[in-house]
C-alpha cells in the first residue's frame, strides 16, 4: 500500500522543492534517503514517477524541526536528491530552499509571530551556522503576495529578507581554505571561497569564453566541462572537501567583467549542470571574492565605494542578484562582518506525498 507522508511544495528564491516536518520522516538516514528519492522519482532525468521537476534546482528538500539551540528557532537540514542518480546529499546548503523555511515554520506553529515582521532564526545544520529571515507577517498571518521582484523568477511576490552573520569558513574551515587568495590549478588560476558556500572561480577567459555564454552552450561543451570538472575533482581536497567525486560542492564560477552595469559577470557550474542564475550563497561568496585583495574575481570586478559595507550587483544568465556584505580588509586579511540579501517564496501546495510502501518500510 502507498505509505502517505506530509509535506509542502515550495518555491523558495529561484529553487523549488518539498518541506517536510524532520517527524514526518524516517529517522533512519538510509531509509530516510530511499524515501526522497522515491518522492521525487529519482534516479530518472525526468523524475516521471515522483514530483521533483528533473532539474537540481527543482530536486531539493527542507527538512525542519523546532531548535534545541537557545540562537535558533528551528534546524533546518538541506538535502539535495540528484535527479539521475540514486543519491541523496547533505554536502551543501542551499540559500533558496532557506528562504521557504520561516514562512513555512511560522505557518506549522513553530515559532510566534512577532509583529508585522516575525524574525525567524534558522540554525542551517549543514553548516553549522545562522540566517535570520524577516518574514512578513501583517494582519497575524504571513503575506506571500509583495511587490518584490528577484530576478529568474516571473512576477512579484513580498520580500523575505535573509541576513547571515556566521558563514565565512562554514563549510572548508575558512574563508579561504587553501590559505592563498589564488592558486595554479591544472594550470589555471583560481580562487576558492567560502563564505557560506564552497565555489572556485576561475576566469571565463582562460577557457576561451567570453562569459556571455548561455547555460546551454557551456552545458554542450563537453572539453570545458571536463577541464572544469578535472579542478574540482584536485582542488576539493585542497577546500577541506575530501573526495568531492559525489558531492555537489564546490560550485565552479566563470567569472569575466560586468556587462550590465554590475559588479561582475557569473556562469555557475552547480556543479555539473549550469545555474540559470546563481545561488544564493554561491552569489555571496563570488561577491566576498570580488572585495578579497589578488583574487581572480577581485582580478575582473567592478566595485565602487570606500568602507567596509558594500552593496554588489552579481550579474548571471537571467538577470542580477544583489548583495550587501561588509567586508574590513586590513594587511590583506579578509574579515567578513556580516553578508545579507532579499529573497522570495510562495507556498504551492501543501499536502501528502506518497511513496511505495515496501520503499517506506524498507523491505
Ligand atoms: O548557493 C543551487 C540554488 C542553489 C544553492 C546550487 C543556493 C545557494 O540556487 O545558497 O541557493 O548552487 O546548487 O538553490
Amino acid at each position: 500500500m502507498l505509505k502517505s507522508i506530509p509535506c509542502t511544495l515550495m518555491r523558495g528564491g529561484t529553487s523549488k522543492g518539498l518541506y517536510f516536518n524532520e517527524a514526518d520522516l524516517p529517522a533512519d538516514r538510509e531509509q530516510r534517503d530511499r524515501v526522497l528519492l522515491a518522492a521525487m522519482g529519482s534516479p530518472d532525468v525526468r523524475q516521471i514517477d515522483g514530483v521533483g521537476g528533473a532539474h537540481p534546482l527543482t530536486s531539493k528538500v527542507a527538512v525542519i524541526r523546532r531548535s534545541t539551540a537557545a540562537h535558533a528557532d528551528v534546524d533546518y537540514l538541506f538535502l539535495q536528491v540528484v535527479v539521475d542518480k540514486a543519491e541523496v546529499s547533505d554536502s551543501q546548503n542551499c540559500g533558496n530552499i532557506l528562504a521557504g523555511v520561516g514562512p513555512w515554520a511560522i505557518e506549522k506553529g513553530l515559532v510566534p509571530i512577532a509583529g508585522d515582521v516575525t524574525p525567524v532564526r534558522i540554525h542551517m545544520l549543514n553548516t553549522a551556522s545562522i540566517a535570520v529571515a524577516y518574514v512578513p507577517t501583517p494582519n497575524g498571518a504571513v503575506e506571500y503576495e509583495g511587490d518584490a521582484r528577484i530576478d529568474g523568477v516571473p512576477g512579484t511576490a513580498a520580500a523575505i529578507p535573509l541576513e547571515f552573520l556566521d558563514v565565512a569558513g562554514s563549510s572548508c574551515g575558512s574563508l579561504l581554505p587553501t590559505g592563498a587568495a589564488v592558486d595554479e590549478i591544472n594550470g589555471v588560476s583560481v580562487t576558492c571561497i567560502d563564505n557560506g558556500m564552497p565555489v572556485v572561480i576561475l576566469r571565463a577567459e582562460d577557457f576561451g569564453l567570453s562569459g556571455d555564454e548561455t547555460p546551454e552552450q557551456l552545458e554542450s561543451n563537453a572539453t570545458l566541462k571536463q577541464r572544469v570538472e578535472a579542478i574540482r575533482l584536485a582542488v576539493g581536497p585542497r577546500m577541506n572537501l575530501g573526495d568531492v567525486t559525489k558531492k555537489t560542492v564546490p560550485k565552479m564560477c566563470l567569472v569575466s567583467p560586468p556587462k550590465q552595469g554590475g559588479a561582475i559577470s557569473t556562469r555557475t557550474f552547480i556543479p555539473h549542470r549550469v545555474h540559470e542564475s546563481i545561488g544564493v550563497l554561491g552569489a555571496v561568496s563570488v561577491a566576498t571574492a570580488c572585495v578579497t585583495p589578488g583574487s581572480v574575481a577581485a582580478q575582473v570586478a567592478k566595485v565602487s565605494g570606500d568602507g567596509s559595507a558594500k552593496r554588489l550587483e552579481v550579474e548571471h544568465p537571467t538577470g542580477f542578484f544583489t548583495v550587501d556584505i561588509d567586508v574590513a580588509v586590513t594587511d590583506g586579511k579578509v574579515d567578513v562582518r556580516r553578508s545579507a540579501l532579499l529573497r522570495t517564496a510562495r507556498k504551492l501546495m501543501s499536502g501528502e506525498v506518497f511513496v511505495p510502501g515496501r520503499v517506506w518500510s524498507g523491505s
